[in-house]
Formats: C-alpha cells, sequence, structure tokens
C-alpha cells in the first residue's frame, strides 16, 4: 500500500469523543515502547504523532486520517511507573474505554520491545484481544537495537512468553523500517475485506 496522505484528525479525551464510523487501526504497549515512532515511521511523516523519550507522552486517543479513507489511533501507553511504585497507571481508563466501545476497529498492533520479555500487562493485553475477537499483530519493535542474526533468537524468547507461534510476531524498526512494507500490506488486505 502506497501512504498518499496523512493528517493528524482529532484527539478523544472521553468516551463520547470516540469517532463510530470508517476504519481504524489501533496501536498499544507499553509506554516508551514506540508506538508514536511506529505510526510517524509507517506513514512515512516523523513528527506527526509526538514522540519523547519521557514515558507517557500520550495521554490523549490521537486520530490520524491516511489516505482519506481510515484512521491509525495513537493510544495512551500502559505501566508507566510514574514517580515510585505507589503511582503506577496500569491500563488507562481511556484506552479500556476504547478498546470496549470501538465500531470502527480492524486491528489492533501490539508493540513489545524485542529487548525484553512482555511483561503481565502485555499478557492481560494479548489475552483481553483474544477473548473479543479484535484481530491483532505483535509487533517487536526497536529492532536496530540488537544484532541481525539474534533477531530470530529474541522473537522465540517473546513467542514463548506470550503463547504465540514465533511467526505472528513481526521485528520492526523505526529507524531501519525493517518489514514496514509487510506492515502496510497487512493493513491493505484489512481495508479490501
Ligand atoms: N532505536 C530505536 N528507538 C526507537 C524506536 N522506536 C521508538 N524509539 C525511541 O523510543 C522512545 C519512545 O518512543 P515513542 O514513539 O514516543 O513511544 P510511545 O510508545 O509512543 O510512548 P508513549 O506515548 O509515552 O506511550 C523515543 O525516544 C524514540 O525515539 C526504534 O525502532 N528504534
Ligand atoms: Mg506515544
Amino acid at each position: 500500500m502506497k501512504i498518499e496522505s496523512a493528517k493528524y484528525l482529532t484527539s478523544a479525551v472521553k468516551p463520547e469523543d470516540f469517532i463510530s464510523d470508517g476504519m481504524e487501526f489501533a496501536f498499544v504497549g507499553r509506554s516508551n515502547v514506540g508506538k508514536s515512532s511506529f505510526i510517524n515511521s509507517l506513514l512515512g511523516k516523523p513528527k506527526l504523532a509526538r514522540t519523547s523519550s519521557t514515558p507517557g507522552r500520550t495521554r490523549m486517543i490521537n486520530y490520524f486520517l491516511i489516505n482519506n479513507t481510515f484512521r491509525f489511533v495513537d493510544l495512551p501507553g500502559y505501566g508507566y511507573h510514574k514517580a515510585g511504585k505507589q503511582n503506577i497507571l496500569l491500563w488507562s481508563t481511556l484506552m479500556e474505554n476504547y478498546l470496549r466501545e470501538c465500531k470502527c476497529l480492524k486491528r489492533v498492533f501490539m508493540l513489545v520491545d524485542i529487548r525484553h520479555k512482555p511483561s503481565e500487562l502485555d499478557k492481560d493485553m494479548l489475552t483481553y484481544l483474544t477473548y473479543n475477537a479484535i484481530p491483532f499483530t505483535i509487533i517487536a519493535t526497536k529492532a536496530d537495537k540488537i544484532a541481525k542474526s539474534k533477531i530470530i533468537n529474541y522473537i522465540n524468547i517473546i513467542a514463548k512468553e506470550l503463547c504465540v507461534m514465533p511467526l505472528n510476531i513481526l521485528a520492526y524498526s523505526s529507524e531501519t523500517l525493517l518489514n514496514k512494507d509487510k506492515i502496510l500490506d497487512i493493513i491493505q488486505t484489512d481495508i479490501n475485506m
């Protein structure tokens, strides 16, 4: 698929703001895992979704309109340890509401850091998606941070932890754009269905 146009559409801060028609692809994962960078690199627009080295940057739900036909939805990250153990934001309420209510969702891209074992929250997310029959693709991002020859080993570890086949996980890097075309093809196929 070719990205012809991509622009910021609107943000949601409460469920009443959610858009209820059309097609959407949403991006979930731990805070700082690289969701906004993933969106920007897929779209070839480095500054579209705000990225930051500070976890918890994306607090609202941000909608982007692509090719005037479908939307990307940048969701707040989960598992953000704000200051000390007392103040852990687990899943954001807004994100939970979104996953429960969205009618337009074609697929969720669930991002994990290729270098780390998935957390309990990641496992909970996967269970949630499976239980609610939401189609998903697991993305192991920041693949540029490890040697190419090691990618398969890391994918195998993540697959085992998440109880999925290694084939169901795609390595990605917003720096090298590894597997970008494959991901755009997945989106195109979903749209055509
Ligand atoms: N090397 C490398 N760095 C990445 C990659 N993806 C993201 N980063 C960096 O990781 C940090 C977090 O990226 P974001 O895209 O802001 O992460 P996020 O998941 O949107 O974070 P929140 O909005 O806080 O939930 C930034 O410093 C990015 O530059 C990648 O593929 N490779
Ligand atoms: Mg973000």
